[in-house]
């Protein structure tokens, strides 16, 4: 070990033990949580079913940074090049659309086979899987709508898909040995003002009903459900709004995913996570950054980030909760997206878990508001560094900045020799 880096944690380890925390056993929990990455971070949400097809459904990847993967393959050094940078053990989540087949398959025949490769390279790697039925991007999401469709064949078609995606995350729970996540999100809206509000929702509450009509061993799968409040193209009304979703799980017993980049502007997740986890069992995130609107910038160590680390920690929710990213900038280095967003979740979460908790608590019931805020402020210029620090020394990975150099140097050696 660096000496530096030692002599900077000793130091920092005594400021937090003057305050009652042990750094040691903050890092101790701290590897067992697991982040679930968004493969779709890796090629700009293409996938390997289709070819040319344009990304559909409201959401946009802006920028054309040489060196997307193209193949499974390419998606998966990538991916391993990232962890390779990331503290601790991990989840990758996948989307319908990466499934890995020569066969000429639609997203209804969709088999767990066409995903055994997937399985096989989580399996080596030790890492768990998250899944996505990809209900945009395909003909037959053209109209703006999927499983709330008017249409008859059109909602056939989603259903068909929706229960083959938990097939298949059933099948990846049952071969890694963990629970596999599969969200929900459909971009079904209507761009301008609606007649009627009701029956889209009430198509799609029907056809989500027979898409978890099967029971799955809950040890191996949840079904987690994500709402909106608009996408490009669905400005005036989308039909899973907010209390649909929420409704929807906790009289269904599913859990809702919250993505940060779904609500109004002033609205934060994680105000939310503590109230909709008093309702249902478990909780997805979708951790992303909204710049103005629901953009899907890379994750950064911001205000909200904090907040949404300190809602988890400070409640113990976060043993209920399955933590996803959900960002896709396709203008900078894509491995460099995954690792800066992964790292700061880590991070971000290491800095809640670093408080006083039980002390704050306290003095919040004892009304002495002026030392709650007197002493959250203090702690704010703590020494997180260090132990951030020590932390990636301890788990193998590069310190500070250092794993840049090494993302370069895989752009120049491999990702500006793909076509
Ligand atoms: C879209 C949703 C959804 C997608 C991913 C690719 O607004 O956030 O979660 O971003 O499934
Ligand atoms: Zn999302």
């Amino acid at each position: 070990m660096d000496s530096s880096i030692l002599k900077a944690y000793e130091l920092a380890k005594k400021a937090y033990a003057e305050i009652g925390v042990d750094t040691d056993s903050v890092l101790d929990k701290l590897k067992n949580i697991k982040i679930s990455i968004n493969c779709w971070q890796g090629d700009d949400v293409n996938g390997f079913l289709f070819q040319d097809i344009a990304l559909s459904g409201g959401i946009q990847t802006t920028g054309n940074y040489p060196g997307k993967a193209s193949t499974p393959a390419q998606l998966r050094a990538d991916i391993e090049q990232a962890l390779s940078l990331i503290p601790g053990k991990h989840k990758l989540n996948l989307h319908a659309i990466y499934a890995d087949t020569d066969e000429k398959v639609d997203l209804d025949e969709l088999e767990p086979r066409h995903f055994a490769s997937w399985v096989e390279w989580a399996k080596q790697k030790g890492i768990g899987l998250d899944f996505n039925p990809t209900c945009f991007s395909h003909p037959m999401a053209d109209s703006g709508f999927t499983l709330s469709s008017a249409d008859e064949k059109t909602r056939r078609f989603w259903i068909e898909h929706c229960k083959r995606c938990r097939k298949i995350a059933d099948y990846f729970g049952r071969e890694l040995g963990q629970k596999c996540v599969t969200n929900f999100w459909f971009p079904d809206g209507y761009k301008d003002i609606p007649v009627d509000r009701q029956a889209p929702r009430e198509r799609m509450k029907s056809a989500l009903d027979e898409v978890f009509a099967e029971e799955y061993d809950g040890r191996y799968s949840l079904d987690a459900i994500e709402s909106k409040v608009f996408g490009i193209g669905a400005e005036s009304y989308t039909v899973i709004s907010n209390e649909f979703a929420v409704a929807y799980a906790v009289s269904h017993s599913k859990a809702c995913c919250l993505d940060a980049g779904h609500y109004h502007p002033t609205e934060v997740i994680s105000d939310k996570i503590p109230t909709v986890l008093l309702f249902t069992d478990e909780l997805l995130l979708h951790v992303s950054r909204p710049v103005r609107w629901d953009s899907d910038h890379v994750v950064i160590l911001d205000d909200e980030l904090v907040a949404i680390a300190q809602s988890l920690v400070r409640t113990g929710l976060i043993n209920r909760t399955h933590i996803g990213l959900d960002f896709f900038d396709a203008s900078i280095n894509r491995i460099a997206a995954w690792v800066i967003g992964t790292r700061n979740m880590i991070k971000a979460l290491m800095r809640a878990m670093l408080e006083p908790i039980e002390a704050l608590k306290k003095i919040e019931l004892d009304g002495d508001y002026t030392s709650r805020l007197a002493l959250t402020e203090e702690y704010k210029s703590y020494p997180f560094g260090p132990v951030w620090d020590y932390y990636c020394e301890t788990m193998n990975v590069p310190v500070r900045e250092s794993w840049l150099d090494i993302v370069k140097n895989y752009e120049k050696k491999i990702l500006t020799e793909r076509k």
